[in-house]
Protein backbone atom coordinates (compact mmCIF):
# COMPACT_ATOMS: atom_id res chain seq x y z
CA UNK A 1 0.00 0.00 0.00
CA UNK A 2 1.47 3.75 -0.72
CA UNK A 3 1.64 6.01 2.15
CA UNK A 4 -1.09 7.79 0.36
CA UNK A 5 -3.49 5.17 0.28
CA UNK A 6 -2.11 3.92 3.90
CA UNK A 7 -3.31 7.24 5.51
CA UNK A 8 -6.30 6.84 3.39
CA UNK A 9 -7.27 3.49 4.89
CA UNK A 10 -5.68 4.35 8.76
CA UNK A 11 -8.30 7.96 9.03
CA UNK A 12 -11.31 5.49 7.66
CA UNK A 13 -10.68 3.25 10.10
CA UNK A 14 -10.50 5.93 12.71
CA UNK A 15 -13.79 7.25 11.57
CA UNK A 16 -14.86 3.80 11.42
CA UNK A 17 -14.16 3.07 15.18
CA UNK A 18 -15.74 6.23 16.88
CA UNK A 19 -19.19 5.32 14.08
CA UNK A 20 -18.58 1.81 15.96
CA UNK A 21 -19.54 2.61 19.11
CA UNK A 22 -21.93 5.68 18.52
CA UNK A 23 -24.11 2.86 17.50
CA UNK A 24 -22.88 0.60 20.02
CA UNK A 25 -23.29 -0.29 23.44
CA UNK A 26 -19.91 -0.03 25.04
CA UNK A 27 -19.48 -2.05 27.97
CA UNK A 28 -15.63 -2.23 28.85
CA UNK A 29 -15.21 -1.28 32.12
CA UNK A 30 -12.04 0.41 31.89
CA UNK A 31 -12.98 2.68 29.59
CA UNK A 32 -15.12 6.51 29.07
CA UNK A 33 -15.52 8.94 26.76
CA UNK A 34 -14.19 12.97 26.76
CA UNK A 35 -16.25 16.21 27.64
CA UNK A 36 -16.19 18.51 24.83
CA UNK A 37 -13.96 20.53 26.86
CA UNK A 38 -11.79 17.82 28.11
CA UNK A 39 -11.37 17.44 24.37
CA UNK A 40 -10.54 20.91 23.40
CA UNK A 41 -7.46 20.41 25.99
CA UNK A 42 -6.26 17.12 25.08
CA UNK A 43 -6.65 18.65 21.13
CA UNK A 44 -4.39 21.16 21.51
CA UNK A 45 -1.20 22.94 20.46
CA UNK A 46 0.38 21.40 23.73
CA UNK A 47 0.31 18.04 21.83
CA UNK A 48 3.41 18.71 20.72
CA UNK A 49 5.02 20.15 23.58
CA UNK A 50 7.56 19.42 26.38
CA UNK A 51 8.00 20.66 29.87
CA UNK A 52 10.14 18.22 32.01
CA UNK A 53 10.17 19.15 35.69
CA UNK A 54 7.48 20.61 37.97
CA UNK A 55 5.57 23.99 38.10
CA UNK A 56 7.74 26.86 37.97
CA UNK A 57 11.03 24.38 38.04
CA UNK A 58 11.07 23.33 34.52
CA UNK A 59 14.09 22.49 32.20
CA UNK A 60 12.69 24.13 28.57
CA UNK A 61 11.59 27.77 28.07
CA UNK A 62 8.15 28.40 26.99
CA UNK A 63 6.29 26.72 29.68
CA UNK A 64 4.64 29.94 31.68
CA UNK A 65 1.02 28.49 29.99
CA UNK A 66 1.33 24.97 30.98
CA UNK A 67 2.57 26.28 34.89
CA UNK A 68 -0.72 27.96 34.91
CA UNK A 69 -2.62 24.77 33.80
CA UNK A 70 -0.35 21.86 35.70
CA UNK A 71 -0.86 23.73 39.05
CA UNK A 72 -4.27 24.34 38.47
CA UNK A 73 -4.53 20.66 37.88
CA UNK A 74 -2.77 20.11 41.22
CA UNK A 75 -4.72 22.08 43.26
CA UNK A 76 -7.94 20.78 41.83
CA UNK A 77 -6.57 17.23 42.03
CA UNK A 78 -5.85 18.11 46.08
CA UNK A 79 -9.62 19.03 46.91
CA UNK A 80 -11.08 16.00 44.51
CA UNK A 81 -9.47 13.43 46.09
CA UNK A 82 -9.03 15.19 49.42
CA UNK A 83 -4.88 14.78 50.06
CA UNK A 84 -2.03 16.78 50.32
CA UNK A 85 0.08 15.57 47.74
CA UNK A 86 -0.69 15.18 43.95
CA UNK A 87 0.99 14.35 40.94
CA UNK A 88 -1.22 14.37 37.61
CA UNK A 89 1.86 14.06 35.15
CA UNK A 90 1.61 9.70 34.93
CA UNK A 91 0.86 9.04 31.41
CA UNK A 92 -1.13 5.65 32.56
CA UNK A 93 -2.43 3.59 35.43
CA UNK A 94 0.53 1.27 34.92
CA UNK A 95 2.65 4.05 34.67
CA UNK A 96 1.96 5.49 38.48
CA UNK A 97 2.09 1.90 39.84
CA UNK A 98 5.47 1.89 38.41
CA UNK A 99 6.46 5.25 39.74
CA UNK A 100 4.89 4.23 43.01
CA UNK A 101 7.02 0.87 43.31
CA UNK A 102 10.36 2.98 42.94
CA UNK A 103 8.80 5.53 45.59
CA UNK A 104 8.24 2.53 47.89
CA UNK A 105 10.46 -0.24 47.38
CA UNK A 106 13.93 -1.00 46.09
CA UNK A 107 14.65 -4.07 43.92
CA UNK A 108 14.56 -7.62 46.05
CA UNK A 109 11.36 -6.13 48.42
CA UNK A 110 8.51 -8.59 48.98
CA UNK A 111 5.29 -6.92 47.85
CA UNK A 112 2.01 -8.33 48.68
CA UNK A 113 -0.94 -8.22 45.80
CA UNK A 114 -3.86 -9.50 44.50
CA UNK A 115 -3.07 -12.24 41.84
CA UNK A 116 -4.11 -11.59 38.34
CA UNK A 117 -6.33 -15.17 38.70
CA UNK A 118 -8.38 -13.52 41.59
CA UNK A 119 -8.60 -10.02 39.49
CA UNK A 120 -5.05 -8.27 40.53
CA UNK A 121 -4.06 -5.53 37.34
CA UNK A 122 -0.74 -6.95 35.12
CA UNK A 123 1.20 -4.22 36.50
CA UNK A 124 0.77 -5.88 40.16
CA UNK A 125 2.34 -9.29 38.45
CA UNK A 126 5.73 -10.63 37.82
CA UNK A 127 4.98 -10.10 34.41
CA UNK A 128 4.43 -6.61 34.80
CA UNK A 129 5.88 -3.71 36.59
CA UNK A 130 6.23 -6.03 39.94
CA UNK A 131 8.48 -8.14 37.98
CA UNK A 132 10.49 -4.75 36.64
CA UNK A 133 10.97 -3.64 39.34
CA UNK A 134 12.70 -6.84 40.73
CA UNK A 135 10.05 -7.97 43.73
CA UNK A 136 9.03 -10.82 44.95
CA UNK A 137 5.46 -11.16 45.02
CA UNK A 138 3.21 -12.90 47.34
CA UNK A 139 -0.62 -13.45 46.72
CA UNK A 140 -3.26 -12.96 49.39
CA UNK A 141 -5.58 -16.02 50.09
CA UNK A 142 -8.62 -15.07 47.78
CA UNK A 143 -12.28 -15.48 49.39
CA UNK A 144 -14.60 -15.88 46.47
CA UNK A 145 -17.96 -15.71 47.91
CA UNK A 146 -17.49 -12.11 48.70
CA UNK A 147 -15.28 -11.47 46.04
CA UNK A 148 -12.32 -9.68 48.34
CA UNK A 149 -9.02 -10.65 49.85
CA UNK A 150 -10.08 -13.51 52.77
CA UNK A 151 -9.32 -10.86 55.36
CA UNK A 152 -8.05 -13.57 58.39
CA UNK A 153 -5.59 -15.06 55.78
CA UNK A 154 -4.43 -12.40 54.87
CA UNK A 155 -3.63 -10.54 57.96
CA UNK A 156 -1.85 -14.35 58.52
CA UNK A 157 -0.10 -13.65 55.40
CA UNK A 158 0.68 -10.22 56.22
CA UNK A 159 2.15 -11.13 59.54
CA UNK A 160 4.05 -13.92 58.06
CA UNK A 161 6.24 -12.77 55.34
CA UNK A 162 6.76 -9.21 56.85
CA UNK A 163 6.69 -7.49 53.11
CA UNK A 164 7.75 -4.50 52.31
CA UNK A 165 4.84 -3.07 50.94
CA UNK A 166 1.11 -4.43 50.45
CA UNK A 167 -0.31 -3.46 47.43
CA UNK A 168 -4.21 -3.43 47.39
CA UNK A 169 -7.18 -3.02 44.02
CA UNK A 170 -7.90 -4.67 41.32
CA UNK A 171 -9.19 -4.78 38.01
CA UNK A 172 -12.12 -6.80 38.73
CA UNK A 173 -13.73 -5.08 41.62
CA UNK A 174 -16.82 -5.43 42.81
CA UNK A 175 -16.53 -4.86 46.69
CA UNK A 176 -14.49 -2.24 48.20
CA UNK A 177 -11.28 -4.10 50.45
CA UNK A 178 -11.35 -4.60 53.72
CA UNK A 179 -8.54 -1.76 53.81
CA UNK A 180 -8.18 -0.64 57.54
CA UNK A 181 -7.66 -3.73 59.34
CA UNK A 182 -5.10 -4.99 56.39
CA UNK A 183 -3.50 -1.87 56.79
CA UNK A 184 -3.16 -1.77 60.60
CA UNK A 185 -1.29 -5.56 60.00
CA UNK A 186 1.29 -3.76 57.25
CA UNK A 187 1.83 -0.65 59.12
CA UNK A 188 2.49 -2.78 62.18
CA UNK A 189 5.08 -4.84 60.32
CA UNK A 190 6.76 -1.88 58.83
CA UNK A 191 5.54 -2.16 55.62
CA UNK A 192 4.01 0.44 53.57
CA UNK A 193 0.75 0.57 51.87
CA UNK A 194 -0.21 1.29 48.15
CA UNK A 195 -3.59 1.26 47.17
CA UNK A 196 -4.94 0.89 43.28
CA UNK A 197 -7.74 2.79 42.52
CA UNK A 198 -7.32 2.88 38.38
CA UNK A 199 -10.78 1.41 37.94
CA UNK A 200 -12.15 2.67 41.05
CA UNK A 201 -11.17 6.55 41.26
CA UNK A 202 -14.22 8.51 40.19
CA UNK A 203 -16.15 6.45 42.94
CA UNK A 204 -13.73 7.08 45.71
CA UNK A 205 -13.36 10.68 45.10
CA UNK A 206 -17.36 11.02 44.20
CA UNK A 207 -17.22 9.74 47.79
CA UNK A 208 -19.75 6.41 46.80
CA UNK A 209 -17.00 3.23 47.30
CA UNK A 210 -14.62 3.69 49.67
CA UNK A 211 -11.72 6.32 50.95
CA UNK A 212 -8.45 4.52 50.49
CA UNK A 213 -6.37 7.60 51.74
CA UNK A 214 -8.57 8.04 55.17
CA UNK A 215 -8.01 4.46 55.19
CA UNK A 216 -4.77 3.37 55.65
CA UNK A 217 -3.22 3.94 52.53
CA UNK A 218 0.31 5.80 52.22
CA UNK A 219 -0.21 6.47 48.45
CA UNK A 220 -2.95 5.81 46.00
CA UNK A 221 -2.35 5.56 42.54
CA UNK A 222 -5.36 5.57 39.70
CA UNK A 223 -6.04 6.06 36.28
CA UNK A 224 -7.28 9.22 34.35
CA UNK A 225 -9.64 7.78 32.33
CA UNK A 226 -12.21 4.86 33.76
CA UNK A 227 -14.73 6.15 36.04
CA UNK A 228 -12.75 8.86 36.65
CA UNK A 229 -14.05 10.61 33.28
CA UNK A 230 -10.63 12.32 31.81
CA UNK A 231 -8.36 11.45 28.91
CA UNK A 232 -5.96 8.51 28.90
CA UNK A 233 -3.31 9.03 31.69
CA UNK A 234 -2.87 8.25 35.53
CA UNK A 235 -2.44 10.38 39.22
CA UNK A 236 -0.32 9.70 41.98
CA UNK A 237 -2.00 10.96 45.17
CA UNK A 238 -1.12 10.96 49.01
CA UNK A 239 -2.25 12.49 52.26
CA UNK A 240 0.92 11.97 54.00
CA UNK A 241 2.82 15.40 54.58
CA UNK A 242 5.95 13.36 54.49
CA UNK A 243 7.80 15.74 52.17
CA UNK A 244 10.70 13.06 51.33
CA UNK A 245 7.55 10.99 50.13
CA UNK A 246 6.60 13.64 47.75
CA UNK A 247 9.77 13.98 46.29
CA UNK A 248 10.37 10.72 45.82
CA UNK A 249 6.76 10.36 44.15
CA UNK A 250 7.51 13.47 41.88
CA UNK A 251 11.06 12.14 40.87
CA UNK A 252 9.29 8.97 40.47
CA UNK A 253 7.46 10.24 37.29
CA UNK A 254 10.28 12.83 36.34
CA UNK A 255 12.80 11.51 35.66
CA UNK A 256 11.81 8.24 36.59
CA UNK A 257 8.87 6.32 34.17
CA UNK A 258 8.45 9.62 31.63
CA UNK A 259 10.33 12.15 30.31
CA UNK A 260 7.62 13.45 28.28
CA UNK A 261 4.50 13.31 30.23
CA UNK A 262 2.02 14.44 27.09
CA UNK A 263 1.23 17.76 28.08
CA UNK A 264 -1.89 17.93 26.17
CA UNK A 265 -3.56 14.97 28.64
CA UNK A 266 -2.60 16.80 31.37
CA UNK A 267 -4.32 19.95 30.17
CA UNK A 268 -7.25 17.24 29.61
CA UNK A 269 -6.75 16.21 33.52
CA UNK A 270 -6.89 19.32 34.78
CA UNK A 271 -9.91 20.01 32.89
CA UNK A 272 -11.45 16.84 34.03
CA UNK A 273 -10.58 17.26 37.48
CA UNK A 274 -12.71 20.62 37.53
CA UNK A 275 -15.77 19.30 35.69
CA UNK A 276 -15.67 16.72 38.37
CA UNK A 277 -15.25 18.63 41.24
CA UNK A 278 -19.05 20.11 40.21
CA UNK A 279 -20.32 16.89 38.57
CA UNK A 280 -18.54 14.00 39.80
CA UNK A 281 -20.75 12.99 43.24
CA UNK A 282 -23.96 12.71 40.66
CA UNK A 283 -22.03 10.74 37.83
CA UNK A 284 -20.02 8.61 40.77
CA UNK A 285 -23.41 7.81 42.73
CA UNK A 286 -25.39 7.10 39.06
CA UNK A 287 -22.91 4.81 37.88
CA UNK A 288 -23.18 2.48 41.02
CA UNK A 289 -26.78 2.69 41.04
CA UNK A 290 -27.15 1.71 37.29
CA UNK A 291 -24.68 -1.12 38.02
CA UNK A 292 -26.72 -2.58 40.90
CA UNK A 293 -29.39 -2.36 38.52
CA UNK A 294 -28.27 -3.93 35.61
CA UNK A 295 -26.97 -6.92 38.25
CA UNK A 296 -30.42 -7.18 38.73
CA UNK A 297 -32.04 -7.08 35.58
CA UNK A 298 -29.71 -9.78 34.09
CA UNK A 299 -29.63 -11.96 36.69
CA UNK A 300 -33.89 -11.69 36.39
CA UNK A 301 -33.36 -12.44 32.90
CA UNK A 302 -31.78 -16.09 34.46
CA UNK A 303 -28.19 -14.97 33.58
CA UNK A 304 -25.73 -16.02 36.58
CA UNK A 305 -24.85 -13.27 38.07
CA UNK A 306 -21.64 -13.21 40.73
CA UNK A 307 -21.96 -11.99 44.28
CA UNK A 308 -25.52 -12.39 44.01
CA UNK A 309 -25.77 -12.25 47.81
CA UNK A 310 -23.91 -9.15 48.47
CA UNK A 311 -26.16 -7.28 46.02
CA UNK A 312 -24.00 -7.90 42.53
CA UNK A 313 -21.40 -4.71 42.98
CA UNK A 314 -20.66 -1.60 44.90
CA UNK A 315 -18.75 -0.45 42.13
CA UNK A 316 -19.23 0.00 38.39
CA UNK A 317 -18.66 -3.32 37.31
CA UNK A 318 -21.13 -6.48 37.60
CA UNK A 319 -19.82 -10.13 36.75
CA UNK A 320 -21.39 -12.81 34.92
CA UNK A 321 -20.80 -16.69 34.28
CA UNK A 322 -21.62 -17.94 30.95
CA UNK A 323 -20.09 -22.05 31.69
CA UNK A 324 -18.21 -23.79 33.73
CA UNK A 325 -14.53 -23.30 34.64
CA UNK A 326 -12.14 -23.15 31.94
CA UNK A 327 -15.19 -23.69 29.35
CA UNK A 328 -14.52 -20.65 27.18
CA UNK A 329 -17.76 -19.73 27.69
CA UNK A 330 -17.22 -15.71 28.58
CA UNK A 331 -15.21 -15.45 25.23
CA UNK A 332 -17.75 -17.07 23.34
CA UNK A 333 -20.53 -15.12 24.75
CA UNK A 334 -18.33 -11.75 23.93
CA UNK A 335 -18.08 -12.37 20.66
CA UNK A 336 -21.83 -12.88 20.30
CA UNK A 337 -22.39 -9.89 22.04
CA UNK A 338 -20.41 -8.08 19.79
CA UNK A 339 -22.10 -9.46 16.90
CA UNK A 340 -25.49 -7.76 17.97
CA UNK A 341 -23.36 -3.87 18.95
CA UNK A 342 -22.39 -4.84 22.75
CA UNK A 343 -18.80 -4.36 23.66
CA UNK A 344 -17.93 -6.22 26.57
CA UNK A 345 -14.49 -8.50 27.74
CA UNK A 346 -14.06 -11.96 28.28
CA UNK A 347 -13.14 -12.30 32.44
CA UNK A 348 -11.32 -14.80 34.81
CA UNK A 349 -13.65 -16.02 37.30
CA UNK A 350 -13.01 -17.94 40.40
CA UNK A 351 -12.15 -21.59 39.15
CA UNK A 352 -11.01 -20.47 36.10
CA UNK A 353 -7.41 -21.45 34.99
CA UNK A 354 -6.75 -20.13 31.52
CA UNK A 355 -6.19 -16.32 31.06
CA UNK A 356 -6.26 -15.90 27.29
CA UNK A 357 -8.91 -18.34 25.83
CA UNK A 358 -10.85 -20.10 29.23
CA UNK A 359 -12.39 -17.96 31.14
CA UNK A 360 -16.37 -18.56 31.62
CA UNK A 361 -16.98 -14.98 32.65
CA UNK A 362 -17.95 -11.45 30.97
CA UNK A 363 -16.55 -8.24 32.62
CA UNK A 364 -19.76 -5.30 32.33
CA UNK A 365 -19.13 -1.80 33.19
CA UNK A 366 -21.57 0.75 33.53
CA UNK A 367 -19.30 4.42 33.22
CA UNK A 368 -19.81 5.26 30.08
CA UNK A 369 -23.40 3.94 29.76
CA UNK A 370 -23.76 6.31 32.58
CA UNK A 371 -22.15 9.40 31.22
CA UNK A 372 -24.77 9.39 27.77
CA UNK A 373 -27.61 9.08 30.23
CA UNK A 374 -28.92 6.13 30.65
CA UNK A 375 -30.20 5.32 34.08
CA UNK A 376 -31.60 2.58 35.80
CA UNK A 377 -34.29 1.37 33.44
CA UNK A 378 -32.33 1.55 30.54
CA UNK A 379 -30.68 -1.11 32.75
CA UNK A 380 -33.39 -3.47 31.69
CA UNK A 381 -33.38 -3.11 28.13
CA UNK A 382 -29.88 -3.82 28.45
CA UNK A 383 -29.97 -6.32 30.20
CA UNK A 384 -33.13 -7.79 27.57
CA UNK A 385 -30.82 -7.05 24.47
CA UNK A 386 -28.40 -9.52 26.57
CA UNK A 387 -31.14 -12.28 27.00
CA UNK A 388 -31.90 -11.76 23.18
CA UNK A 389 -28.28 -12.33 22.36
CA UNK A 390 -27.39 -15.23 24.75
CA UNK A 391 -30.44 -16.98 25.64
CA UNK A 392 -32.93 -16.63 22.87
CA UNK A 393 -30.04 -17.08 20.58
CA UNK A 394 -31.57 -13.94 18.20
CA UNK A 395 -30.38 -13.21 14.94
CA UNK A 396 -27.28 -11.01 15.62
CA UNK A 397 -28.05 -8.53 13.10
CA UNK A 398 -31.92 -8.00 14.23
CA UNK A 399 -30.46 -7.17 17.57
CA UNK A 400 -27.53 -5.34 16.52
CA UNK A 401 -30.47 -3.24 14.07
CA UNK A 402 -32.43 -2.54 17.57
CA UNK A 403 -29.13 -1.69 19.97
CA UNK A 404 -27.95 1.07 17.26
CA UNK A 405 -31.72 2.59 17.28
CA UNK A 406 -31.77 2.28 21.27
CA UNK A 407 -28.34 4.38 20.91
CA UNK A 408 -29.40 6.74 19.18
CA UNK A 409 -30.97 8.51 22.16
CA UNK A 410 -27.80 8.23 23.83
CA UNK A 411 -25.14 10.37 21.81
CA UNK A 412 -24.54 13.54 24.36
CA UNK A 413 -21.66 13.38 27.07
CA UNK A 414 -23.24 14.82 30.43
CA UNK A 415 -21.72 15.42 33.76
CA UNK A 416 -19.78 18.17 32.22
CA UNK A 417 -19.95 22.03 31.78
CA UNK A 418 -21.14 22.33 27.71
CA UNK A 419 -22.77 19.18 27.13
CA UNK A 420 -21.96 18.06 23.62
CA UNK A 421 -21.16 15.07 21.28
CA UNK A 422 -20.16 11.51 22.72
CA UNK A 423 -18.84 10.49 19.76
CA UNK A 424 -17.92 13.56 17.63
CA UNK A 425 -16.10 14.39 14.18
CA UNK A 426 -17.55 11.26 12.46
N1 LIG B 1 -6.60 -3.45 31.10
C1 LIG B 1 -7.38 -2.48 31.86
C2 LIG B 1 -8.67 -3.07 32.30
O1 LIG B 1 -9.48 -3.28 31.44
O2 LIG B 1 -8.91 -3.31 33.47
C3 LIG B 1 -6.62 -1.88 32.96
O3 LIG B 1 -5.40 -1.39 32.52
Amino acid sequence: MNPRDATSKILQAVDDSGNHYRHSIPMIASENILSPLVRRACDSDLHGRYAEGLPGKRYYQGCDDFDTIEEIGIETARRVFDCNFANIQSTSGTVSNIAALKALSKPGDTITAVSTADGGHISHARMGAVGVRGLNLVTYPWDEERMEPDIDASLSLIRDNEPNLVLFGQSVFLFPTPLRELSDAAHEVGSRVMYDGAHVLGLIAGGVFQDPLREGADVMTGSSHKTFPGPQGGFLLSDSEDATLHKRLNNSIFPGACSSYHLHHVAGKAVALAEFEQFGEDYASDIVKNAKALGAALSSEGFDVIAEERGYTESHQVLTRHGGPDSGSGMRAAQTLEDCGIITNMNMLPGDTKAMSGPSGLRLGVPELTRVGMGVDEMQDVARFFARALINKEEPSIVKSEVSTFKSDFQTVRYCFEEGPAYPGI
